[in-house]
C-alpha cells in the first residue's frame, strides 16, 4: 500500500481566497483537498501544516477510514468548522489518491452512480424585484431547473444574497467586516411579494428557492414560510439559528414550507436532532466544512433513515475541488435533494482545471480518475493571499444581528 511521503499547503487568491491541501505517495500519486472556511483560510492553513502534515508521513494512503478517526479522535479537541475543514481537506485528498490508484472517478468508488446527473441550483439576485427577475430569466434560459431568488430589501443597503456579478457571489470583499443594517419587518414584506411576482413571471415548472440566512426568529421563520406556502418554493433555508436545534419545532408547528439548513454545520452532531426529529427536509452541510467524504456520507445516511435529503452548500467560497467531490457525492447517494452551484470566476477555472461540467441545469463530475480536479501551482502562485472579510449585520438600533 502507498505512503504517503510528503503533503503542503496551497494557498491562493484568484479572486478570492482558497487554500488546497496536496497529498504526495511514495508512487508519486498526488491528491488535492480544499480546506477554504471563508474570512478564517489562514487558521485552517495552519492547523494542516504545524498539526496535521507532520502525522500524515508515513501512513498508509489507502486507509482512509482509519486515518479520519486518527485525526478526529486524536486531537483530542473534537469538531468545530476550523478542525473539520482540515479533516476533510485530507479525506477528500486521499480519496482523490484512491481514485487515481484504482483508476476509477470517486463516486465509483462510493458505490457508483445512482443518478445521470445532478440537479443544481443558482443565484438569482438584483437590488430589485424586477432585477432578481431579469436574472431569473437569465439562469432560465441556461436551462437551470432550480433557481434562488434573493432581493434587496428597501431602505437597507447591502442585503445579504445580492452580489454585483451575476453569476459569482462574493460576500467577503474588504480587508475588515462591512456594516450592514437589518430590518426583519422590512425584510418579511418583501419576499412574499418576491416569490409573488416571481411565480406570475416565471410559471410553476421551476424550482424556486429561497435563502433566509440565520436572520429570523422561530416564529418569524413560521409566520415567513406560511406567507410563502401559496408560491410553493422548493425550500426556506437557514430561517433562523441552528444552535438550539429544538427551535426547528416552532417552525415546523406553523407552516409546510420545506426548510434546508446546515452550510456551516461542522459535524453530525450539529444535526442529529434536526434530522431525527424530521425538523428539516434538507440537510445543507458540505464536505469541505463537514469532515470530508468520509463524514458527510454519515450524515447521509443518517438523513436516508428520516426521509431528509441533501442539499449540499455550493458557494464560490468553496472551491472546485470541494465542488468535484460533491458532485461524486451527490452523484452515489439515494436521497440526493439538490446541489448548491455559483460559478467560479475564470481566473479560479484556471487554477483549477477540472472534469465537472454543466448541462441542461445538471453539473456531471465526469469520469477521470479520482476527482477530477487539479491544481495548476504556477498559475496559484501569481494570486497571493488577501485579508478579506465577510460582513456582519446590525440592527436598525445598533445592535449586533447574525449575518
Ligand atoms: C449560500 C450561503 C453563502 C454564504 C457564504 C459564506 O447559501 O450560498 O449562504 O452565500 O453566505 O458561503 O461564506
Ligand atoms: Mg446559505
Amino acid at each position: 500500500m502507498p505512503k504517503i511521503t510528503a503533503a503542503k499547503t496551497i494557498v491562493t487568491s484568484p479572486g478570492r481566497n482558497f487554500v488546497t491541501l496536496k497529498i504526495e505517495t511514495e508512487d508519486g500519486v498526488t491528491g488535492i483537498g480544499d480546506a477554504t472556511l471563508n474570512g478564517r483560510e489562514l487558521a485552517v492553513e495552519s492547523y494542516l501544516s504545524e498539526h496535521v502534515i507532520p502525522c500524515l508521513i508515513g501512513r498508509e494512503s489507502h486507509q482512509i477510514e482509519d486515518i479520519w478517526q486518527y485525526l478526529y479522535r486524536g486531537a483530542y479537541w473534537r469538531r468545530g468548522p476550523v478542525t473539520m475543514s482540515a479533516i476533510a481537506a485530507v479525506d477528500m485528498a486521499l480519496w482523490d489518491i484512491k481514485g487515481k490508484i484504482a483508476g476509477l472517478p470517486v463516486y465509483q468508488l462510493l458505490g457508483g452512480a445512482c443518478r445521470t446527473g445532478v440537479m443544481v441550483y443558482g443565484h438569482a439576485n438584483g437590488e430589485t424585484i424586477d432585477e432578481t427577475l431579469a436574472a431569473a430569466r437569465d439562469y432560465q434560459a441556461l436551462g437551470y431547473k432550480a433557481i434562488r431568488l434573493q432581493t434587496g430589501v428597501p431602505g437597507m443597503a447591502g442585503t445579504y444574497g445580492v452580489s454585483k456579478d451575476k453569476l459569482f457571489y462574493e460576500p467577503a470583499d474588504s480587508d475588515l467586516p462591512k456594516e450592514t443594517v437589518w430590518s426583519s419587518e422590512k425584510y418579511m414584506r418583501v419576499v412574499p411579494e418576491l416569490f409573488g411576482r416571481a411565480r406570475e413571471a416565471l410559471g410553476w415548472d421551476v424550482h424556486l428557492l429561497h435563502d433566509i440566512h440565520h436572520r429570523l426568529t422561530p416564529i418569524e421563520a413560521g409566520r415567513l414560510g406560511k406567507d410563502l406556502e401559496p408560491y410553493r418554493p422548493f425550500w426556506m433555508e437557514d430561517p433562523t439559528p441552528a444552535e438550539n436545534q429544538a427551535a426547528f419545532r416552532l417552525i415546523r408547528q406553523h407552516t409546510t414550507t420545506p426548510i434546508a439548513v446546515g452550510e456551516i454545520f461542522s459535524s453530525i452532531w450539529d444535526c442529529k436532532q434536526l434530522i431525527e426529529e424530521q425538523l428539516v427536509d434538507y440537510i445543507r452541510a458540505t464536505v469541505v466544512h463537514a469532515g470530508g467524504l468520509t463524514h458527510l456520507k454519515k450524515i447521509a445516511h443518517l438523513a436516508e433513515l428520516y426521509g431528509v435529503r441533501t442539499g449540499c452548500h455550493g458557494a464560490t467560497d468553496l472551491s472546485p475541488v470541494a465542488m468535484a467531490a460533491a458532485l461524486h457525492f451527490d452523484l452515489s447517494i439515494p436521497n440526493f435533494g439538490v446541489q448548491e452551484y455559483m460559478r467560479h470566476t475564470a481566473e479560479t477555472d484556471a487554477v483549477f482545471p477540472h472534469a465537472y461540467s454543466f448541462a441542461d441545469g445538471m453539473l456531471h463530475p465526469g469520469d477521470a480518475p479520482g476527482l477530477g480536479v487539479e491544481i495548476d501551482e504556477a498559475a496559484a502562485a501569481r494570486h497571493p493571499y488577501r485579508r478579506a472579510y465577510l460582513p456582519v449585520a446590525r440592527r436598525e438600533d445598533g445592535s449586533m444581528h447574525d449575518w
